[in-house]
């Protein structure tokens, strides 16, 4: 009996090994889940390469590096800016190291930017 039971079963563990994999690569990453769990309001910093700078929109599109700390993969997307931030200063095409926090209203910016 036994072992006309462990297919059946090995079966349904590979199913469920398999939709619990899609399942996290279905949450890997979406732009607008940059959301940290509720109350991390802790800066992170994270290397970036500046593509344009939208100075009306107060956005960057940037290309950064992974953030371990939020489990976002590197990636490009547009990002906001604080609004303590020069936006002016910063060029297409200029590498900075840049530091990210979630404001109140859920949606994280950039805080801090330096030359890198
Ligand atoms: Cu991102």
């Amino acid at each position: 009996m036994r072992k006309i039971l462990k297919a059946p079963l090995m079966a349904l563990t590979i199913i469920g090994l398999s939709s619990l994999v899609a399942h996290a690569s279905e949450d890997d990453h979406k732009h607008k889940s940059h959301q940290a769990p509720h109350g991390d309001m802790e800066e992170v910093m994270v290397h970036a390469k500046v593509n344009s700078v939208n100075i009306a929109e107060r956005t960057l599109n940037v290309s950064h590096g992974p953030i371990k700390k939020l489990h976002w993969p590197a990636m490009t997307m547009d990002m906001k800016v604080a609004d303590d931030i020069d936006i002016a200063s910063l060029d297409p095409g200029q590498e900075v190291m840049m530091a990210l926090a979630r404001g109140e209203d859920g949606i994280f910016r950039v805080t801090k930017t330096m030359m890198h």
